[in-house]
């Protein structure tokens, strides 16, 4: 069954709402659907169990139909209604839907007045006059409709790791369990824990590669067959994802899985290294005059080579293989070294689970800790808590600590950052609280100087302890706003605010590329799932790989920090720490 959240249940009412409104029928009808949507989406509880077990009788606002669409949803991960109502419209309408800042207003007017029903129309529209006739589609609009268009054309054929890796591991799993691979392995970008990847390179040790091949070909995720030969095979997934299979010899996989893992820069340099010592490198073996190394495994190259082993993540040419020949690599941070976490939700605003739902989760995951910072008042769109409902928050979580055994919840807030940089609370109220995640979440087209300002006026406030997903940044949809990174980060060391790690597939922001610097200059991060729900706990994982990826230590990172140290920590003053 497909995965039914809030999300689900909130825009399949909203889309029900559009396509009845595109279809001309009575508004009354449209209204129904999106005021349900309204409520679905600000429902204190978990509405997606009460509308799987058909129990949302008496909720003001979902009559009847509703309810029975609501249910079917959310039972069966399917709704027949809208399956059918979507059928009624060419499929090429819905890309617009994903289209950033296209709402349903615009997409009406451009499908009633235009009759444009998929993103090449909408961009020949966009080139055209015809455009500037329609009512709210002024220059500005136009403009802001063709970065959009030209960002989902920059983003094709990518994909974020988060939203592939459950697939990836499935498939690499059967992978390994053929009874004629004998090693197996992802290499690639996805072994190097890029934030975001082209496709996946699978990898296979095997004395019958031909066998191989051909049962990769015939998964049942498989689309398309793109080639399929005695040593490799390309497939492309249901999803667009590309998969290429590797079949190698066992004394050839260190070397596949080493020219294969890349980066293409990180192995030219290595080809270097190795020509200086006389040795040419492939992805077969090593050749040259004289006695060649004797390879068993990967590390057993870098070795070969004066180096030690470099771990995957840092093979982007930024120091590593310099760092390896010194013997000089950080001793990276790991998983299981983080104690608890700091940025999660629950149904007290856009969450899906309550806080002893979260709580329970998180000690099942064996942390010993979890930060509670749902969002404030000005996200109302997310149902922010304002000052009287955080303090009823603050009040349940100190009692139901009494009720635990060695597992706490801290009362935090993830505190909006007004458009001048002051905060949605007061400080009277941020001192009541354990920590603070400061957060933008909306006037995100400021200039570069004004964002920076604003950032490093929240970060100049005593309580607030991290700054949370600090460029706004939505992988493969939306950019980062304008920021001065460097000015951010000295401003961070100054002030001692750590930035947040934010490890939703969709943000890992701040982006890898940066925390080497920031680490250098003694900021401090935490790596938080900003967990929706209680199975976003799991996002901790890509935080983990991303923190490696940025050169981080365990002694960077302050949720590696026991419970009793934590609090100490918590407990001095900002510049102390
Ligand atoms: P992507 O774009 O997310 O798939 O990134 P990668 O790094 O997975 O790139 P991909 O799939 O094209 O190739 C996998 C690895 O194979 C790459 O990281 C390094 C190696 N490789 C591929 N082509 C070349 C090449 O022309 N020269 C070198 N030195 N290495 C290559
Ligand atoms: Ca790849
Ligand atoms: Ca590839
Ligand atoms: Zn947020």
């Amino acid at each position: 069954m497909a995965d039914v959240t809030r999300d689900t249940l909130v825009s399949t009412l909203e889309e029900i709402a559009l396509l009845l409104e595109l279809k001309g029928e009575n508004p009354f009808k449209t209204r129904a659907y999106r005021k349900g949507a309204e409520i679905v989406q600000n429902f204190d509880g978990d509405i997606v169990a009460r509308a799987a077990e058909d129990d949302l009788k008496g909720i003001k606002g979902i009559g009847d139909a509703l309810q029975q669409k609501l249910h079917e949803l959310a039972s069966s991960g399917r709704l027949e209604y809208y399956e059918n109502l979507r059928a009624e419209f060419p499929p090429t309408l819905f890309e617009l839907f994903e289209l950033q800042g296209l709402g349903p207003k615009k997409i009406k007017a451009l499908y009633d007045k235009l009759e444009v029903s998929s993103v090449a129309e909408l961009k020949e529209a966009c080139q055209g006059e015809e455009m500037t006739k329609l009512a709210g589609f002024g220059k500005k609009t136009v403009d802001k409709i063709l970065t959009a268009i030209a960002n989902r054309e920059k983003f094709a054929d990518r994909f974020r790791l988060g939203d592939v890796a459950p697939l990836a591991e499935t498939l690499l799993a059967r992978l390994r369990d053929h009874p004629k691979v004998s090693r197996s392995a992802i290499a690639g970008s996805y072994r190097r824990s890029k934030e975001t990847l082209h496709d996946l390179d699978f990898l296979v040790a095997t004395t019958d590669g031909a066998e191989l091949t051909a049962f990769f070909t015939t998964f049942p995720e498989v689309h398309e067959v793109i080639v399929q030969g005695e040593t490799k095979a390309s497939i492309r997934l249901e999803n667009g994802l590309q998969c290429d299979l590797r079949a190698v010899s066992n004394a050839h996989f260190p070397f596949a899985l080493q020219y294969f893992t890349g980066s293409k820069e990180h192995n030219v340099e290595l080809r270097s290294l190795a020509l200086k010592k006389g040795l040419s490198l492939n992805e077969y073996d090593f050749t040259g005059e004289g006695d060649l190394p004797e390879i068993h495994e990967e590390e057993e190259i870098y070795h070969a080579l004066g180096l030690d082993w470099i771990t995957p993540e840092l093979r982007e040419n930024r120091g590593e293989i310099e760092a390896a020949r010194e013997g000089k690599l950080p001793k990276l941070v790991e998983l299981a070294q983080l104690k608890g976490t700091f940025h999660n939700h629950t149904t007290a605003s856009d969450g899906q689970n309550t806080l002893e739902e979260m709580a329970e989760a998180a000690r099942e995951h064996g942390l010993q800790y979890l930060g509670i910072a749902d969002h404030s008042k000005s996200s109302f769109q997310a149902n922010g808590l304002d000052e009287k409902r955080l303090h009823e928050q603050v009040e349940t979580i100190r009692k139901l600590n009494e009720s635990f055994d060695g597992f706490t919840l801290l009362a935090g807030s993830e505190v909006d950052i007004l458009k001048d940089g002051s905060l949605d609370f007061e400080n009277a109220v941020l001192s009541q609280l354990d920590y603070c995640v400061a957060s933008v979440h909306n006037v995100f087209n400021l200039p570069e100087k004004e964002m920076t300002a604003r950032l490093i006026r929240a970060m100049e406030n005593e309580h607030v302890t991290m700054l949370g997903h600090l460029t706004g940044r939505l992988l493969l949809r939306r950019d980062p706003y304008a920021l001065n990174m460097e000015k951010i980060i000295d401003c961070a060391a100054e002030t001692r605010t750590v930035i947040e790690l934010n490890c939703n597939p969709w943000r890992l922001d701040m982006d890898w590329r940066w925390w080497q610097r920031a680490r250098d200059k003694g900021v401090l991060t935490s790596i938080n799932p900003d967990a929706h729900a209680t199975e976003q706990l799991q996002f901790l994982a890509y935080g983990a790989r991303l923190a490696k990826k940025g050169w981080l230590r365990q002694a960077d990172v302050i949720n590696c920090l026991p419970l009793a140290e934590m609090q100490k920590w918590l407990a001095l003053p900002k510049a102390k720490r």
